[in-house]
């Protein structure tokens, strides 16, 4: 199974004021599809060709750096246009995962400040997370293509904090990005979802 680009769930205007059009065109349609590209070129020949994602992913970690990278990148990107929604963010969130968040990390508000803390962080590119890791939900940040996948974790929801994803609307004002991602853009539906399947 090769590589494709999905649609973006939303319109490109559907995200503004706290992400652009020109961002989303931009991310979605050129690096996204970069990765797509490059993924597919980088698998030719290899024990990964024809595999499921999950399983490049984890499987070429440590051991093909452009199979990775790419693979990485398209599993993370997949899941970011579904992490966000118009009119999401906030702190109303499916019950179940409000009383997990409450229990493993100190309720939502600590979660919310801590997550972005942990992108503020990330030195250079990469992503912030929230992760379920033998039961409980963890906060994380990755390098670059990096995920909670290959450290032995599920990605419930993560945010790119490469400058792709911010600098046309926000310059160099990476909290303000994050900041605007967990109050206004994140779709919780999505990450109750994917919560519920790695709680099983
Ligand atoms: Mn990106």
């Amino acid at each position: 199974m090769s590589f494709t680009l999905p649609e973006l769930p939303y319109a490109y205007d559907a995200l503004q004021p706290y992400m652009s059009r020109e961002t989303l065109e931009y991310h979605h349609d050129k690096h996204h599809l970069a990765y797509v590209n490059n993924g597919n070129n980088a698998l030719k020949g290899t024990e990964w060709e024809g595999k499921p994602l999950e399983d490049v992913v984890k499987g070429s970690f440590g051991k093909n750096p452009a199979v990775f990278n790419n693979a990485g990148q398209h599993f993370n990107h997949l899941h970011f246009w579904k992490w966000m929604k118009p009119n999401g963010g906030g702190d109303k969130m499916p019950g179940e995962l409000e009383k997990k968040i409450t229990a493993d990390l100190g309720g939502v508000a600590k979660m919310k400040e801590d997550f972005a803390a942990a992108g503020v962080g990330q030195f250079g590119s990469g992503w912030a997370w929230l992760a379920v890791k033998d039961g409980k939900i963890i906060i994380a940040k990755t390098p670059n293509g990096e995920s909670p996948l290959v450290h032995g974790a599920t990605p419930i929801l993560g945010c790119d904090v490469w400058e792709h994803s911010y600098y046309i609307d926000y310059r160099n004002r990476r909290p303000d990005y994050l900041k605007a991602f967990m109050d206004h853009l994140v779709n919780w539906d999505y990450v109750a979802e994917l919560y519920a399947k790695a709680a099983k």
